[in-house]
Formats: C-alpha cells, sequence, structure tokens
C-alpha cells in the first residue's frame, strides 16, 4: 500500500516534470513579436532582424564551393597532419566618428574584455587569442562600412597587419544595424588585404546592442575566419556545415528557443547553443569537437605559414 503510494507519486512527479517541461519550451520558441531596435533602426521584431540578414553579414557559400574548399584540405592533409590549436595573435582596429564610446571610440578595457571572451569561448578547441596591438582610426566613411564597399577595401588596405595567421578585428559600425562579417581562411590567398573580421562596436561585452552585447558577434566572426559555416548551412540538407556533431537545422534560430528541431527527420534538437548558430549571445555557449576539428584542418591549410 505504502510503496504503490510511492509509485503514483514518482509518477505524478513524472507527468509533472514533463508537462512543465513542455510548456518552457513553447514558451521559448515562441519569442513576443515586440520591435526590435538596434543602431537606431526599428524592426518589427528580433526575428524579422534575424531574417533580414542583419544578423551576419558572411555568406553562406555554395555546394561547389563547399566542395572545392574541402578538397584542398583534404589533399593538404596528405602532406602532413592538422596542427591543434595555437595561439592567434590579434590586431584590433578601432574606426570610429569622434571620441566618445557614442561615437564609436571604444575603450581598451572593453577591447581587453572582448578578448576574455574570445578565450573562453575557443578554450576547448585549443586557440587562443593574444592582443598584439590596438589603434585608432577617425574616419566617418570607413566607420560605416559594409561588406564588398569601396570603404571596406580602403580602411583594410590602410589598417591590416601580419600574415595569414594573425587576425584583424575592426570595431565600425557597418550601416543599419548589420552585427558584424568575416573573410574566410581561403579567402585569404586572392584577397589577403580584406582578411579579418568586423563587428559592430556596440556588440562588444558592455555595449548597447541587446541582445547581442556579450561580445559572441566576434566569437561567432571569428569562427567563420577560422573555417566553420553557419549550423544550418544547407538546411536539413547533407552535407549541411559540414561538420557531422553539430544536427542539421532548417534556418537559423532567433533568440533562445530552447527543444527546438526544425529538421525532425534528422537526428538531435537544433545546435541552438553553439556559437555558429544566430541565437543571442547568452544562449551561444559552446564550440563542438567536429568544428575544432573543422578550424585545425582549415587553419592548416590555409593560414600557416602565409
Ligand atoms: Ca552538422
Ligand atoms: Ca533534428
Ligand atoms: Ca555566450
Ligand atoms: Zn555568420
Amino acid at each position: 500500500m505504502k510503496l504503490s503510494g510511492g509509485k503514483w507519486t514518482v509518477a505524478a512527479c513524472l507527468l509533472f516534470a514533463s508537462l512543465t517541461l513542455g510548456q518552457v519550451k513553447a514558451q521559448d520558441v515562441a519569442e513576443p513579436e515586440t520591435p526590435f531596435v538596434l543602431e537606431g533602426r526599428v524592426w518589427a521584431s528580433k526575428r524579422a532582424f534575424i531574417e533580414s540578414g542583419m544578423r551576419c553579414g558572411t555568406p553562406n557559400p555554395t555546394l561547389d564551393e563547399i566542395a572545392d574548399i574541402d578538397s584542398v584540405v583534404r589533399k593538404r592533409l596528405l602532406v602532413s597532419p592538422s596542427v591543434n590549436g595555437g595561439t592567434i595573435n590579434v590586431y584590433v582596429h578601432v574606426i570610429n566618428r569622434g571620441t566618445g564610446i557614442e561615437n564609436g571610440d571604444v575603450p581598451d578595457s572593453q577591447i581587453r574584455e572582448q578578448i576574455k571572451v574570445l578565450n573562453d569561448a575557443y578554450a576547448s578547441t585549443g586557440w587562443s587569442f593574444n592582443l598584439a596591438s590596438i589603434d585608432r582610426t577617425t574616419n566617418a566613411r570607413w566607420f560605416d562600412m559594409q561588406p564588398g564597399t569601396l570603404a571596406e577595401r580602403q580602411a583594410k588596405k590602410a589598417l591590416r597587419k601580419g600574415t595569414a595567421e594573425d587576425l584583424n578585428l575592426y570595431t565600425a559600425n557597418p550601416g543599419g544595424g548589420l552585427l558584424g562579417w568575416a573573410t574566410f581562411p581561403w579567402s585569404y590567398e586572392g584577397n589577403p588585404d580584406l582578411d579579418g573580421v568586423v563587428v559592430l562596436y556596440s556588440s562588444l561585452p558592455g555595449g548597447t546592442a541587446a541582445p547581442y552585447n556579450e561580445g559572441d558577434t566576434a566569437t561567432h566572426e571569428v569562427g567563420h575566419w577560422m573555417g566553420l559555416f553557419h549550423t544550418f548551412q544547407g538546411g536539413c540538407q547533407a552535407p549541411g556545415d559540414r561538420v557531422d556533431d553539430t544536427p542539421y537545422e532548417r534556418s537559423a534560430a532567433s533568440g533562445c528557443p530552447v527543444g527546438r528541431n526544425s529538421c525532425p527527420m534528422k537526428p538531435g534538437d537544433d545546435p541552438i547553443f553553439n556559437f555558429m548558430d544566430y541565437s543571442d549571445d547568452a544562449c551561444m555557449v559552446e564550440f563542438t569537437g567536429g568544428q575544432t576539428v573543422r578550424m585545425n584542418e582549415s587553419f592548416t591549410t590555409y593560414r600557416q605559414g602565409k
């Protein structure tokens, strides 16, 4: 009698727990449709912002491009094994339109915090980041540079330092609330001057670009710079992001939709906690082992010694 009462209690608890979990999931998936504001620009909702393409300006490559990129990697790895992590020098270029944070002149303290965020994010991958230098340039046209513009080319040509192994990180206000973009490792050979990462100055830790102000825009863009694609690259279709341990994902996540499963025919929930999705900074917390391998192999093929 006592025993069966205990069983009922356990069963009731399990039922309650699963109902509660179900409710939490439903709440997290449906974000409120309230206006989203970034750098003075307004979208109907954060989801609308995500779908506008302003979350990240790094292109999604085609299947043919991915096949070419990866065949070069396979050939390179026949010559000698891949590196396993390392330390990357970071040259930070603060582009602003005048003095003060509101004009993009972010202080050294915020840049040091950004480097710390990078080091924490990449700790599991074996890669670390060493702040090599900070320079500051006041140029309103460069401050508003966008991917593929003359302003981008001029700014980077004037400011870029180091080799293919070095990270050039530019802070700017890339027009209309674009959070950032990066060049891929395989673009270095043809376009060394453009190599690097640009982020919205207010996305640095403690900046005003909430909920993208914990420094993970840089984490995400550096992921591209290291050779990673978005987790939703290719949707539910193989080869996806070319990383086996990130589950397939039909489209970018917004917010922190715990339990999202946009490719139900493929195993696993969506990788919404991954730095290469579009979730809020607070929700982005991990790279996978497969992504680490891809970074190592991309670096070895396209950056090491170049
Ligand atoms: Ca994957
Ligand atoms: Ca799935
Ligand atoms: Ca985070
Ligand atoms: Zn991206």
